[in-house]
């Protein structure tokens, strides 16, 4: 038995503990602790409950500890975008915001009063997103400037759990890259943006690449968990895991993260930062081995998620699947409306936007998730075809991985809507990613390539086709 390593992998709806070993050429993976995560409404403003997510974390790293099983490498990764101020204490400065909060509305005319949206395209190649680390710093400078000029370090949240691991501070590459203050040639913080900004640069740490060490756990945490572990960089967006791990090497093959948002995409080894490309709304995340994730932020399963709480029944996501799969409605929405942000009830803004529109509304449980469901894989249809006019190439396979390639019954709507094979699993594909670079920092893998035919060998997936 070879050694084990650890993902702490956090999405917006859940976290997990994901162990992982080799065994006879095979990677195996145990999950050892889940734990539910979401934002909390805190007097009005959504934010990321981080002490108890770091709670959270330390309980998962006690459960190995109990299993015997102690791994040799640990790393985490989270959602991207959001992020912590730190003082010269190291406390966080005000609340821990939360993507979806709307204190980021009209940041982006600050933004443009400095730097024209098409300029920030051309020296970033990230899509524009109002959620992005960029309007949130602008949202925090016109509401507490204070803690901008207070701030002695900005920590994304996957390097805010590392630095409390370890003590130690480190920019991580990929999640910084979601910021939109990257630049996408050198690979670094874009100072001359920052200081256009009026953002405290000293706050930027320089920044690290996936597979580069981070230190060992301070003596308090290893006091309190029971073992010392290194902790290793892995791509601590999530979405950059997840890429890592579908189980293909064609380079013709299109993939969907799919959680509690679907990022599709293709892989690319340079970034594409034209007018034409911003104009369709694709971005360009820095990943491992400066490969670039072209891809296209689609609103996702958190439609499916917000709409479950409401539902009165208590219905598993199989469930819903199933009812939806019963029903005969037509109509669509557009999921990348901003009305599907964060809405006060997701069920009426799915009704309010068939009545605007002049289709069915939706009224039960199945109707409602067959809209959604319908809505989304028809989003990856029109995204396909946005693909295939921007390069230019005609792809075979979707890939889904992550918890929605569970989904069967969008799966098969998927390949509905786009007319391509769909190659769904495996569904743990971010934290596997995740281990995948703490496996080539120790030398299992020689690189990417050979990691990714493991992992397609490893994981069983399961195929889709319209017939
Ligand atoms: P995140 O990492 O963003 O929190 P996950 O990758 O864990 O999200 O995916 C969670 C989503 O996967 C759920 O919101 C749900 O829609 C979908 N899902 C998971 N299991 C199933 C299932 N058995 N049937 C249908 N959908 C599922
Ligand atoms: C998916 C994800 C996505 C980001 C969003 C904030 O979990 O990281 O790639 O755009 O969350």
């Amino acid at each position: 038995m070879g050694n084990y390593y650890l993902a702490v992998d956090i999405g917006a709806s859940s976290g997990r503990h994901m162990l992982a070993s080799m065994e006879d050429g095979k990677m195996k993976l145990e999950e050892v602790y889940r734990f539910p995560n979401g934002m909390d409404n805190k007097n009005g403003t959504l934010c990321w409950d981080v002490d108890r997510l770091f709670t959270e974390i330390k309980n998962g790293l006690k459960k190995c500890k109990e299993l015997g099983k102690i791994p040799a490498t640990m790393g985490i990764d989270t959602w991207g975008v959001d992020y912590v101020l730190l003082d010269e204490k190291d406390q966080i400065l005000g609340d821990t915001v939360g993507y979806r909060d709307s204190r980021t509305n009209g940041m982006d005319e600050k933004v443009y009063e400095k730097i024209s949206l098409s300029a920030l395209y051309e020296r970033t190649g990230i899509q524009k997103q109002i959620f992005n680390t960029i309007y949130q710093l602008m949202a925090v400078k016109e509401t507490h400037p204070e803690y901008l000029e207070q701030a002695k370090a900005i920590l994304m949240i996957p390097d805010y759990f590392h630095f409390l691991l370890t003590g130690v501070k480190k920019n991580e590459y990929t999640n910084a890259t979601t910021g939109q203050l990257v630049n996408p040639t050198t690979n670094d913080w874009d100072y001359e943006l920052i200081d256009m900004l009026g953002y405290n640069k000293e706050m930027f740490q320089p920044v690290s690449m996936p597979g580069t060490v981070v230190g060992e756990f301070t003596q308090d945490i290893q006091n309190e968990v029971g073992f010392n572990c290194k902790v290793v960089l892995p791509s601590t967006h999530d979405t950059g895991s997840a890429v890592l791990a579908v189980p293909t090497n064609d380079d013709n093959a299109i993939y969907i993260s799919s959680g509690t948002w679907s990022l599709m995409g293709i892989e690319r080894k340079e970034a594409d930062c034209s007018l034409r490309s911003m104009q369709a709304n694709f971005t360009n995340e820095g990943g491992y081995d400066h490969r670039f994730r072209y891809l296209k932020n689609i609103m996702g399963l958190w439609m499916i998620q917000s709409v479950k709480k409401e539902f009165t029944e208590d219905l598993s996501f199989a469930e819903i699947c199933e009812r939806a799969s019963k029903e005969t409605i037509t109509s669509l929405v557009d999921c990348n409306d901003d009305c599907f942000l964060a809405p006060k009830s997701m069920i009426e803004a799915v009704k309010k936007f068939c009545r605007d529109s002049k289709q069915q509304v939706p009224e039960t449980v199945g109707e409602i998730a067959a809209v959604i469901y319908n809505s989304l894989a028809k989003c990856y249809g029109d995204t396909i075809e946005e693909i295939e006019a921007l390069t230019g190439k005609k792809y075979t396979t979707i890939y889904v991985v992550g918890g929605g390639a569970n989904a069967g019954y969008l799966n098969e709507l998927t390949a509905k809507y786009t007319g391509k094979k769909v190659s769904a699993g495996p569904s743990e594909a971010t934290a596997i990613g995740n281990i995948v670079v703490q496996m080539l920092h120790d030398g299992v893998f020689k690189d990417l390539p050979e990691a990714r035919t493991c992992v397609g060998k490893s994981f069983d997936v399961k195929i889709y086709e319209n017939v």
